[in-house]
């Protein structure tokens, strides 16, 4: 199949699970095109079926906010029409599904299908703002398909929508053979040259990752015990961090990393993983470590009991309790075998239920599904 797929290309979830999902489709022979105003971040550009395409957004003195959308909209029907696209799949609804419905509208009576796939703060956040919520709820309806990544935010849009056509949970996924215990040559012995525990944190950042809980959670544990902690990412909530770092004097135990590329050679150093977001409707980044045998500490909120099993892959707490999860962190590592035992069964269920391998083909019958359909509708 031909595919053009839009996602944020920075930081962040959606953005990582839409680039994952064109170079797994590129490997099993299918040409994908990205279209967005910059590479996504983790996109390969060596793989000769992939492809990007740079949406070019002109600027004018009367412009306050130039228009993307339209931009986006105008570079979809583009490529539609130099690459011949199957279909297009946008992640995040805001305001990709809008394009590729004036995508699709200045194509006919040429057929270009959209997919829609919610993420999560498209939904919960930004699509019930009263600004966004008719023109989401009204792309949604119009999609020609629509995926939701966990049975949580399935829910969620049913309920904050009150959506009525069918919407396919096709879960995040990992790649199990690359996401696996590979730590990074001499990693280990540059973060804890004493060998300490690492703790761990991967996000992008934003206030809803309740960043500087991570912060007091560690000083919690470094206080019973030597540890250290290694932050990966960026994003707006970085200089509370650091100053709460500072404030707490932890200085010498807190790395800060900033952004990173091949995160599984990462994550594979780390004896646990925090995640104590204020909601998630997935966890990418737990799901990552998991597969890398770290257990994780998060908080019980949105789809993340799908993702992480409270007492199997690690512990779940409610958001803000930053007592309980450094409880639960003192004794998964006091007791080095209880880490290593709850990790290897963390990535047991990653596999089991979240691997590439089952969930790429999941995606491939759901574009023949809507590629079915949607010629039927026209015939
Ligand atoms: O809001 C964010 O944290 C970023 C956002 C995104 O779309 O980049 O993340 C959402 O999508 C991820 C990938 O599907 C999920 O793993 C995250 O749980 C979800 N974030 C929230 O629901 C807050």
């Amino acid at each position: 199949m031909k595919i053009g797929i839009t996602c944020y290309p920075t930081y962040g979830g959606s953005g990582v699970v839409a680039t994952e999902l064109g170079q797994e489709l590129a490997a099993r022979g299918h040409d994908i095109h990205f279209i967005s105003y910059a590479p996504p971040i983790r996109m390969n550009p060596n793989d000769p079926h992939i492809h990007f395409h740079e949406v070019e957004v002109a600027s004018y003195p009367l412009f306050d906010h130039p228009p993307y959308t339209l931009a986006l909209a105008t570079k979809m029907l583009e490529v539609f029409e130099s690459e011949s696209l199957d279909l297009l799949h946008v992640h995040y609804a805001i305001p990709h599904s809008v394009s590729a419905m004036l995508a699709r509208s200045m194509a006919a009576p040429r057929r270009l299908p959209f997919i829609t796939t919610l993420h999560g703060t498209d939904i919960t956040l930004v699509g019930s703002n009263r600004s966004y919520l008719p023109i989401t709820k009204f792309s949604i309806e119009q999609s020609d398909g629509v995926t939701a990544i966990s049975g949580y935010l399935l829910n969620q849009t049913i309920k904050e929508f009150d959506i009525k056509r069918p919407i396919e949970v096709i879960p995040n996924f990992v790649n199990c053979d690359l996401y696996t215990r590979k730590p990074q040559p001499g990693l280990r012995e540059q973060w804890a040259p004493n060998g300490e525990p690492i703790l761990m944190h991967l996000s992008n950042f934003r206030p809803v990752k309740r960043l500087t809980d991570v912060v007091e959670i560690f000083a919690l544990v470094r206080a019973k015990m030597p540890a250290k902690l290694v932050l990966m990412g960026d994003g707006p909530d970085r200089g509370a961090a650091e100053y709460l770092v500072r404030k707490k004097r932890l200085q010498k135990d807190v790395i800060f990393t900033g952004k990173q590329n091949g995160v599984y050679e990462k994550l594979s150093v780390a004896d646990l993983f925090l995640m104590p977001s204020q909601l998630e409707s997935f966890g990418l980044a737990a799901l990552e470590a998991m597969a890398c045998e770290v257990p994780v500490i998060a908080t019980n909120v949105g789809g993340v009991p799908e993702v992480v099993e409270h007492g199997i892959d690690g512990f779940l707490v409610e958001p803000g309790d930053v007592k309980t999860a450094a409880d639960y962190a003192i004794e998964i590592l006091s007791r080095a075998d209880r880490g290593r035992e709850m990790g290897q069964r963390a990535r047991l269920d990653a596999k089991r239920k979240f691997c590439a391998n089952d969930v790429i083909p999941a995606y491939e019958s759901y574009y023949r599904r809507v590629l079915e359909q949607s010629a039927a509708a026209r015939a």
